[in-house]
């Protein structure tokens, strides 16, 4: 499957991604903002009050490889999680941007994904 995007930054991803199939709108998400690169949902599984996930809509399996392949992207999903930390109201207070990554961060779903975590006081480290 093709997840449309700018003609140069088409890429081919497989179906089997649950990021890409939120993105597709397969999935059903509680979204909390989309921008033409970005996508911002709700965790299903919240660890804090405010639990957000901030992806990029095209496929990469982790935040290093979107760093190293794209630092554009990289940088919008960063402006999306400071838009979206503003407008649950998380700045003043503060909060937790995690982005697990391989096997022993535990990362689970391959599609790079931000966690922004706040709402509440999170304790030390760790989503
Ligand atoms: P990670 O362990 O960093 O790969 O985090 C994956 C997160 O994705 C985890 O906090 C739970 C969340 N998640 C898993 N499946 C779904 C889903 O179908 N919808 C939503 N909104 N979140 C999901």
């Amino acid at each position: 499957n093709l997840v449309s995007g700018p003609e140069h930054t088409m890429s081919f991803v497989t179906m089997d991604c649950l990021f890409c199939r939120i993105v597709s709108g397969e999935i059903p998400a509680t979204l909390v903002r989309e921008t033409d690169t970005t996508l911002a949902f709700r965790d299903i599984m919240p660890k804090a009050v405010s639990h957000i996930l901030v992806i990029p809509k095209e496929h990469y399996a982790d935040v290093a490889t979107l760093a190293q392949a794209d630092a554009k992207l990289a940088s919008d999903v960063l402006e999306t999680v400071a838009i979206v930390a503003e407008h649950e109201g998380l700045v003043a207070d503060g909060f937790r941007v995690i982005f697990n990554t391989g096997e022993y961060a535990g990362q689970e779903v391959s599609h790079v994904h931000a966690h922004v975590l706040g709402g509440e006081p999170l304790g030390p480290m760790l989503a």
